[in-house]
């Protein structure tokens, strides 16, 4: 079969619920994916982040393999040999004192939702549902229908209603909206540190310092939602430690599992964490023996490649060499790490057209919110890739 013919069938039997390029992947290593007509690509996406590790990273493929061999799926029933090991080292990894594991980023975001809630009124008293969340503008924290009620995209809301109460909206990185927001109802506050999906938006620097300062004063908690900029993406372990701050919760995915298998949780401290009690919260596949197995070696690969360190110093080089391409498309290059947003004027007419250029010259990369091409590859990719890569995307640029 040719790529036509699996795109007919796609048409045919699925459901329309993306615009994909016309690139039909049927193996990847790496920084590179391969097509079915034996094609080369440079993944500039990364599956949005969730093969930081690079596609098909050996050590957490054989991870996989041996636990497979051995048990999937216990339930939370009953205990496994790999949860235990896996709550130790994440928490190793992240300086969280407990975590619980789920399997969505979503599921991990409707987590640590209920938790805060939980929290509002066994803690800070507030009257019982009437709980409140402050989030921005421009979020992207999944697509449950809880979540989309607090999106500020029409496109994943506006057939979805009716949505969840107890969420107040205000403008990303404007601190002192969001001060002005609090009330003695207020649970928590929700951010990304970068918004991905809004574009590789950056807040003002220190942005997260006074969001953290704010919620310590009014007594509030503080949830990173991390799924996307987490993992060494940005060039730390969390996009949060660009600045003096430890949020109260963490929500991680993507890069938890490499990209072998849906892994996500929340992170916190016992006070927080330790409200949760039997029964109340959980899912049949959250804390299996194989993500557990998975999210070991997906966090091994992180730690001991050093990919934080690799995206930092790639990152910025990447950074440089893009903000220095002359292009009248440009309005701004921005990104922090391997973490690269290059936005269009909108007279370009939009990123898709250069995105379909870029696929023609062998490299894969994404338009978001019409006007951005996100440039997030693998965090294994080497100088030499980048330089291979650097003048296909240059002439891209340039062209009319
Ligand atoms: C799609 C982008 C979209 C996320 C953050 C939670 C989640 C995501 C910061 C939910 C997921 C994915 C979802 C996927 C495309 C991609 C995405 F932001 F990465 F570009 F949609 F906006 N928080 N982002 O980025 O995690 O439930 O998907 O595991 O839905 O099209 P999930």
């Amino acid at each position: 079969m040719k790529t036509q013919d699996f795109i007919a069938l796609e048409e045919q039997y699925g459901a329309h619920n993306y615009h994909p390029l016309d690139v039909v992947i049927e193996r990847a290593e790496g920084v590179w994916v391969y097509d079915v007509e034996g094609n080369r690509y440079l993944d500039c996406l990364s599956s949005y982040s969730a093969v930081n590790q690079g596609h098909v990273h050996p050590r957490i493929l054989q991870a996989m393999l041996e636990q497979a061999k051995k048990v999937t799926l216990t339930s939370r029933a009953f205990r496994n040999d790999q949860l235990p090991l896996f709550y130790k080292e994440l928490s190793e990894f992240s300086g969280y004192e407990m975590s619980i594991p789920m399997n969505s980023g979503a599921e991990a975001v409707e987590t640590a939702i209920k938790l805060a809630r939980k929290w509002a009124y066994r803690v800070k008293g507030v009257p019982r549902y009437q709980a409140e969340i402050i989030t921005v503008s421009g979020n992207f924290h999944g697509r449950t229908t809880t979540i989309i009620s607090f999106s500020t995209e029409p496109l994943y809301k506006e057939d979805f209603g009716p949505f969840t109460p107890g969420f107040v909206t205000v403008p990303y990185g404007d601190a002192d909206a969001l001060e002005r927001a609090i009330t003695p109802n207020t649970a928590a506050v929700s951010v990304e540190p970068i918004q991905g999906e809004a574009g590789v938006v950056m807040p003002p620097a220190g942005y997260l310092k006074r969001v953290s300062e704010i919620c310590k004063r009014y007594n509030v908690l503080f949830i990173a939602d991390e799924i996307q900029t987490g993992l060494c993406r940005t060039g730390k372990r969390f996009a949060f430690q660009h600045e003096d701050v430890r949020p109260d919760m963490v929500v991680i995915g993507k890069a938890l599992s490499g990209g072998f298998y849906p892994v996500s949780a929340v992170l916190a401290d016992r006070p927080i964490m330790g409200l949760f009690q039997p029964g109340e919260h959980g899912s049949t596949f959250g804390g299996n023996p194989l993500a557990a197995a998975i999210g070991r070696a997906a966090l091994a690969v992180l730690r001991d490649e050093k990919l934080d360190e690799r995206s930092a110093e790639l990152g910025a080089y990447f950074l440089e060499q893009l903000q220095e391409i002359p292009s009248r498309h440009i309005k701004e290059v921005r990104g922090k790490g391997l973490f690269i947003g290059v936005e269009l004027k909108p007279e370009a007419g939009g990123a898709r057209r250069f995105c379909v250029e870029l696929q023609k010259r062998g490299i894969l990369a994404k338009e978001t919110h019409e006007h951005v091409i996100r440039l997030a590859p693998p965090l294994v990719i080497d100088k030499e890739t980048i330089d291979w890569a650097l003048p296909r995307i240059r002439e891209v640029l340039q062209m009319n």
